[in-house]
């Protein structure tokens, strides 16, 4: 398995709605085995298979904290089947826009759907970190960032911020 370069802002590809995997074979085990690399290494607690560059409906969470033993979860075309009315405030970050941190409102409950590794059909209800999780990880599967959840002001502040930074790094190259 292999730790593979994070996509991060403002390349246009984080904004690609990405594609269902389909048949779950040897490759998509590989792939998410990566990502799990890639996320442990960050280190971070989701990650979507964009953020690797590979437009396919793939999602990677672990939230066990680093003195605990690791509960990968893998997450097959997963979709949100129901979400609760209550909302839940949360702090979020994204490996694919670092060093940046907001509080977003999201449904405190979700039941996802999707296929788990052995191509079984399995549906998850969630709450706390977990759900808050899953909605951002299947949000960029959709092109969509937790800066999007932001007023129009302070996610135009965080994408100039990260253009002008993506100018110097071209400039000084
Ligand atoms: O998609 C990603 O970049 C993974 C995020 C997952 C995340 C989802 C919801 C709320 C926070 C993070 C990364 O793990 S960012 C690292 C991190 C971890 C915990 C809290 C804040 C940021
Ligand atoms: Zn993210």
């Amino acid at each position: 398995m292999a730790v593979r370069p994070i996509v991060k802002l403002p390349e246009a590809k984080l904004r690609l709605k990405s594609e269902p995997v389909g048949p779950v074979t040897e490759e998509v085990r590989r792939l998410s085995a990566d990502m799990l690399d890639t996320m442990y290494d960050a280190p971070g607690i989701g990650l979507a298979a964009i953020q690797i560059g590979v437009p396919k409906r793939l999602v990677v969470i672990d939230l066990a904290r680093s003195d605990e033993e690791r509960q990968p979860m893998v997450f097959v075309d997963p979709e949100i089947v129901w979400s609760s009315d209550e909302k839940r405030v949360h702090e979020e970050g994204c490996l694919s826009i670092p060093e940046f941190y907001e509080e977003v409102e999201r449904p405190d409950r979700v039941t996802v759907r999707f296929r788990d590794l052995d191509g079984e059909m399995r549906e998850l209800e969630a709450d706390g970190m977990l759900a808050t999780c899953l909605q951002h990880e299947i949000d960029h599967l959709n092109g969509v960032l937790f800066i999007d959840h932001l007023s129009r002001l302070k996610r135009s502040r965080v994408i100039k911020k990260f253009e002008k930074a993506a100018r110097r790094e071209s400039e000084d190259a």
